[in-house]
């Protein structure tokens, strides 16, 4: 249980709790009252009306861990968690090897390594790049259309060039190595976006900071090998990522198409809405993508946490696992619970 301090009143978590129940796929949410003790894996469910305040960030996959620690090292000083967010992204899309995010990161079919990503404030502002190519930090531009611009979204070569207004330098992000990769599955061409294993780097970063409000980060170079001119749900506001500061934050990673399908960030936050908890909302999510087709060969996972400071996890599959900071404690990485084994 975190300490008493980490906790602001509030009237909005009151006001959460009308009772809602779902039947989707195998499993049916528990009808949703505020209070109600959840089966939550988290150990820190709070009584509505109190915001957590103690830090917390949640990000995809392993290398959440380095991201979380530059996010924190922005929430301890009580930096903003929109600060927190872009900065624990950025690591990872500086490190070449990973190879969904960034440098390194897999070219689509032709070649070429485009970009997406978005980012979300406390006070509901966006801003998104979709298919980017040449600029290191993508999670920086999109920073600056939502800082900077009257608009949301930029793409491709206007995007482009506004980064490079904005001074942001052009690099060659296809390395030798991930051109070496390329190159080998050319030989093949064999296209099958089996997401989990081979293709699951993209970082989904959502944060909590002191004063009790959410930011979220979400950037990837998308599926290895697509489509040219494919763009996935990291860069969709209310798919890849979605934050609401009276309520949550949400993030995605895996097959965007099915994520994009179902609005995926966004159901999550308005799930909470409604009063399940993260991981309720979490779960319904996932299962309403599982209830509309073929699911088997795709991964999903999902991050959540709300204003209590309470935190969801859940994927299709196992093997989706995510970092968490929490109050200031490094929990490491955490496994989800997933759709398929439940
Ligand atoms: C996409 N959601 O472009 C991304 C891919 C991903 O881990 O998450 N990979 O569809």
């Amino acid at each position: 249980m975190q300490s008493r301090r980490h906790f602001l009143s509030s009237s909005l978590g009151a006001a959460i709790g009308a009772g809602i129940g779902y039947v989707i796929g195998k499993r049916q949410a528990k009808p949703a009252v505020a209070n109600e003790p959840s089966d939550s894996p988290s150990d820190n469910r709070q009584a509505p009306g109190e915001i957590y305040t103690g830090g917390l960030v949640l990000s995809t996959w392993n290398h959440g861990i380095p991201a979380n620690h530059a996010a924190w090292e922005v929430l301890k000083s009580g930096g903003r968690a929109v600060d927190a967010a872009e900065a624990g992204v950025r690591v990872v899309e500086a490190d070449p090897a990973g190879t969904s995010v960034g440098i390194g990161g897999a070219p689509d079919r032709d070649g070429h390594v485009t970009l997406d990503a978005c980012i979300m404030d406390e006070t509901g502002n966006a801003g998104a790049v979709c298919y980017l190519q040449d600029i290191m930090h993508p999670i920086s531009v999109a920073r600056k259309v939502m800082d900077d611009t009257p608009h949301v979204m930029l793409s491709g070569s206007g995007a482009r060039q506004f980064a490079v207004e904005q001074g942001f330098e052009t690099v060659d992000l296809l390395t030798p190595e991930s051109k070496a990769r390329w190159e080998e599955w050319l030989a093949t061409s064999s296209y099958k976006p089996i997401i989990n294993v081979e293709n699951h780097d993209t970082i989904g970063l959502i944060a909590m900071d002191q004063q009790g409000n959410f930011g979220g980060a979400c950037t990837t170079s998308g599926l290895a090998y697509k489509m040219h001119g494919r763009v996935g749900d990291s860069p969709i506001i209310g798919a890849g990522l979605y934050v609401d500061n009276e309520i949550g934050a949400a993030t995605a990673t895996g097959l965007g198409e099915l994520v994009m399908k179902t609005c995926g960030s966004f159901l999550i936050v308005e799930l909470m809405r409604q009063g399940l908890s993260p991981q309720e909302a979490c779960e319904e999510a996932v299962a309403r993508i599982c209830s509309k087709g073929d699911y088997k060969n795709y991964q999903i996972g999902y991050l959540a946490m709300n204003k209590q400071g309470e935190t969801g996890a859940f994927s299709i599959h196992p093997g989706f696992n995510y970092a968490m900071i929490k109050g200031g404690e490094d929990k490491g990485m955490q496994d989800s619970g997933n759709f398929s084994e439940s």
